[in-house]
């Protein structure tokens, strides 16, 4: 018997303009209402220092789903998601409502024009370790070859505080 969702991604979620918590509640509900994407779990949201130019603070947090979309098509919704935010590219590295990454495809490593997968910066990124090691501690990053929980231990993640 075909496997409704057979493939397994995570996605990191993040805003810093506006309602950022009902932003991010909302497109976790976008996901989930999919019918190609069931929202397996999700993270606590942390409040997290911003990276890049001085702008406000982000609600950063991670989810874990299956899906049967490949990790273009995954892509291309995260983007029409984001878009319903009014997510406007002005800056890069700078504010947004909304930014939805795809991390991880199964065990998947992708080099595509449009995709990149690991996210080429996951590793060093507490905003993104710390919620996805809440969630899927035991994942092995493809490339490194290393546990989520290993990677996030590497880093000082100490101001990074569950909302
Ligand atoms: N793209 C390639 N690979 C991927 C992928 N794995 N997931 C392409 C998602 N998109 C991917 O994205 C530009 C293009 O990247 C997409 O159209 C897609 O084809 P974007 O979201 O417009 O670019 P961006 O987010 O401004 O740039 P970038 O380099 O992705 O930024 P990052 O690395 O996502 O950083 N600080 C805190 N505390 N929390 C944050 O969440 N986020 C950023 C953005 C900076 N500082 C932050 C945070
Ligand atoms: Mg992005």
């Amino acid at each position: 018997m075909r496997q409704p969702h057979p493939h397994r991604a995570a996605i990191a979620l993040g805003s810093n303009l506006g309602d950022s918590l009902a932003t991010l509640v909302s497109a976790c509900d976008r996901l989930q209402a999919h019918p190609q994407i069931a929202l397996k779990q999700r993270s606590s949201f942390y409040r997290t220092k911003p990276i890049g130019p001085p702008q406000p603070d982000y609600i950063n947090g991670c989810v874990v789903v299956e899906t049967e979309l490949t990790a273009i098509a995954l892509l291309d919704e995260l983007l029409a998601i984001e878009q319903v935010f009014g997510r406007e590219r002005l800056e890069h590295w700078g504010p947004r409502t909304l930014d939805l990454d795809l991390l991880l495809y199964d065990n998947a490593i992708i080099n595509h024009p449009r995709l990149h997968v690991p996210h080429p910066r996951m590793a060093e990124r507490g905003f993104v370790l710390v919620p996805l090691a809440e969630i899927a501690p035991t994942w092995r990053h493809p490339i490194l070859q290393r546990p989520i929980a290993d990677l996030q231990q590497a880093l000082n993640c100490a101001e990074i505080k569950a909302l």
